[in-house]
């Protein structure tokens, strides 16, 4: 892959007041549009690489425009693999910006988002997955999202996924050997070998769908509805997990009309909570567009808590949502224990056995955390939070496709379905992986199918 010419720039820092702002550059007039409008003391060269040097930021006049630190850092030992050149301006954005003008007068472009690490891609300097993981740590929201994503730039998620990838392109060209040239006597694999060796891949993929779910939901969050029939308390328990009176909350059923959306971090995980509309028949129009909010919610979020007021007894509207929900990760909160119980956790339990079901009271704070353990339970494995690895929704469903090719594969082996079935899924897990790394190259398999034939045949 060959290297874009031209020469890029951008602020690269955030926008507003603070003690610096930072420009970059990459390219390959790099150092020379930078030396342009830099003037280094006593008339000097521009600074060898990776040495900071101070220099005053000159506009076209050669009037100084402010005092910078510039430092060079030279192809290919730099971020993007190109000649990459840092000005640090004071900052505000004024200074920045006046640098960023001048460096455009000279044939540098600005960069179009992303492009740097794109440019990192292009060059090597990084795979696709830790491109990605690039802007998870930058929208990482909380402590664990930012240490999966680290973990990924670091190259964990690479080497997992590359060592899946580099097993299933072995059985895939040992199996295809012995499809194709039968004559050769190579070792046909019986079908229990082959079965071991795919049901192992199959573990490793688990292991690495788990650790890549885990990664996507400590970046975008755990989404949590707040259900549950009129005047339950679900805003109360809203603005007590926020400790704040961020919802209206009134003895009146039906005060919450929309979706009001506030997050929380919980042992550095993301909590999205999302308030709702009280479940009922609808006393206006304004009450059934809530409602259809609430029913869309009840879709969209990874959990859903069902509320009841724990000092009213069920009707039997209450269990027919309690059924709705048999589908879904859920948990049953019996809200006001500060109140004399009506129903209690083995009233629920009787009723569903299935379901996790706990008491609290919003008014005095009793169970809260529990609940949130509970969240965090039943979304992650004990223990998951330290191994999760950032990646994108794409990056998921590749993986997501490789175990649902592998799974084929190996009922397709159990089944007596033959080699060469199981060869091509196996080789279709082989491309998501490879899609999910950003190699796309079937060369690999030529050549690994080929190197296990002698020289000369
Ligand atoms: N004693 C007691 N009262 C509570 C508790 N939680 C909520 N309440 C009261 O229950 C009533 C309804 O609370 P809300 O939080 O507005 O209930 P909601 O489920 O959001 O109701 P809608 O928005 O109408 O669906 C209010 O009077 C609250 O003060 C609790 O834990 N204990
Ligand atoms: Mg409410």
């Amino acid at each position: 892959m060959g290297a874009p010419s031209d020469t890029i720039a951008a602020i690269a820092t955030a926008w507003g007041e603070a003690g610096i702002a930072i420009v970059r550059l990459s390219g390959a007039s790099a150092a020379e549009a930078a030396g342009a409008v830099l003037r280094f003391g006593g008339g000097a060269e521009f600074p060898p690489p990776r040495v900071m040097c101070l220099a005053s930021l000159t506009d076209e006049g050669g009037r100084v425009i402010d005092r910078v630190l510039a430092v060079y850092f030279r192809a290919p030992r730099s971020y993007t693999g190109e000649d990459v050149v840092e000005i640090h301006t004071h900052g505000g954005t004024l200074a920045a910006q006046l640098c960023l003008e001048s460096l455009f007068r000279r044939g540098v472009r600005l960069a179009d988002p992303g492009e740097f690490t794109k440019r990192a891609f292009l060059n090597g300097r990084i795979d696709l997955s830790q491109s990605e993981s690039v802007l998870g740590i930058i929208r990482s929201r909380s402590a664990e999202a930012l240490r999966a994503a680290a973990r990924t730039l670091s190259g964990e998620l690479s080497s997992f996924a590359g060592g899946i990838r580099e097993d299933l392109l072995e059985l895939q060209s040992s199996l295809e050997v012995g499809l194709d040239f039968p004559e050769e006597g190579l070792p046909y694999r019986s079908a229990e070998d082959l079965l071991g060796s795919v049901s192992t891949l199959k573990l490793s993929l688990e292991d690495l769908l788990d650790r890549c779910s885990v990664g996507l939901l400590l970046r975008e969050g755990i989404r949590v509805a707040l259900t549950g029939r009129p005047n339950v308390g679900k805003s109360s328990l809203l603005n007590a997990l926020l400790k704040q009176s961020r919802a209206i909350v009134t003895a009146l059923p039906g005060t919450t009309r929309d979706v009001i959306e506030e997050s929380i971090t919980y042992r550095g995980v993301p909590i999205r909570l999302v308030d709702t509309a009280g479940l009922r028949s609808p006393a206006d129009e304004i009450e059934a567009s809530g409602i259809a909010r609430t029913r869309a919610e009840l879709k969209r979020s990874d959990v859903c808590l069902w509320l009841l007021d724990g000092s009213l007894p069920l009707d039997d509207e209450e269990l027919s949502y309690i059924e709705q929900l048999r589908d879904k990760d859920h948990i049953v909160v019996l809200n006001k224990a500060d109140l004399t119980p009506a129903v209690t956790e083995d009233t629920i339990r009787a009723l569903s056995p299935e379901s996790p079901v706990l008491s609290l009271s919003s008014k005095t704070g009793s169970g809260l955390d529990l609940l949130k353990d509970a969240i965090l339970s039943l979304t992650t494995d004990s223990g998951a939070l330290d191994a999760g690895l950032n990646v994108t929704a794409r990056q998921l469903g590749e993986v997501r496709d490789a175990l649902s090719a592998i799974a084929e594969a190996e009922t397709a082996i159990a089944d007596g379905l033959g080699q060469d079935a199981a060869a091509s899924l196996i080789a279709a897990a082989r491309l998501c992986l490879e899609r999910l790394l950003g190699l796309r190259c079937d060369d690999a398999l030529l050549d690994s199918v080929f190197s296990r034939f002698c020289v000369g045949k």
